[in-house]
C-alpha cells in the first residue's frame, strides 16, 4: 500500500466523521495512462459550492501528458475541448472566459495535485453535465458524468 493510498484512506476515513461539507468535495485521480480512476463524480444539489480535486498520478511531466478537470454541459463536451485546443497550455486548454465552463482546474503534470473550489449557482439539479479532461486529443476518451442531483 503506497503512503498516498494510506493518506487518501486516512481522509476518507476523516471525512465521513464531517457529514454535510464533505459530501461536496470530490476527488478523481489521471494517470500516465490517459485515464481518470472513474467515469462519475456526484455532488448532491444541495451543495452551494463544491471542491474538486485532481491528483495527476503519473510521472510524465504537463507538456506531454498533463491532465485537468474541466466541467460543462455535455452538450459542450466537444466545443469545449476543441476551444481548449486552441487556447493553448497557458490558459489550461480552455478559452478564457468560456461561459459554457462551470469549473476548472489548472493543468498539471505527474505527481501534481489541483483544486478548485466552485459556485453551483448556474447549475440546475438534475441537468446534463459531464466532466473532461481539456488537454488535446484526451476529451474524447479522458470524460464522464458530472452528476448534481
Ligand atoms: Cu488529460
Amino acid at each position: 500500500m503506497s503512503l498516498r493510498l494510506i493518506a487518501t484512506t486516512v481522509a476518507l476515513i476523516g471525512a465521513s466523521f464531517t457529514a454535510q461539507a464533505s459530501e461536496c468535495e470530490v476527488s478523481i485521480d489521471a494517470s500516465d495512462q490517459m485515464k481518470f480512476s472513474t467515469d462519475t463524480l456526484s455532488v448532491p444539489a444541495s451543495c452551494k459550492e463544491v471542491t474538486l480535486t485532481l491528483n495527476h498520478t503519473g510521472s510524465m511531466p504537463a507538456q506531454s501528458m498533463g491532465h485537468n478537470v474541466v466541467i460543462t454541459d455535455t452538450a459542450s463536451v466537444q466545443a469545449v475541448g476543441i476551444d481548449g485546443m486552441s487556447a493553448g497550455l497557458d490558459n489550461n486548454y480552455v478559452k478564457p472566459g468560456d461561459d459554457r465552463v462551470y469549473a476548472f482546474t489548472r493543468i498539471i503534470g505527474g505527481g501534481e495535485s489541483a483544486s478548485v473550489t466552485f459556485s453551483t449557482e448556474k447549475m440546475q439539479a438534475g441537468g446534463d453535465y459531464s466532466f473532461i479532461c481539456s488537454f488535446p486529443g484526451h476529451w474524447a476518451i479522458m470524460k464522464g458524468k458530472f452528476e448534481f442531483k
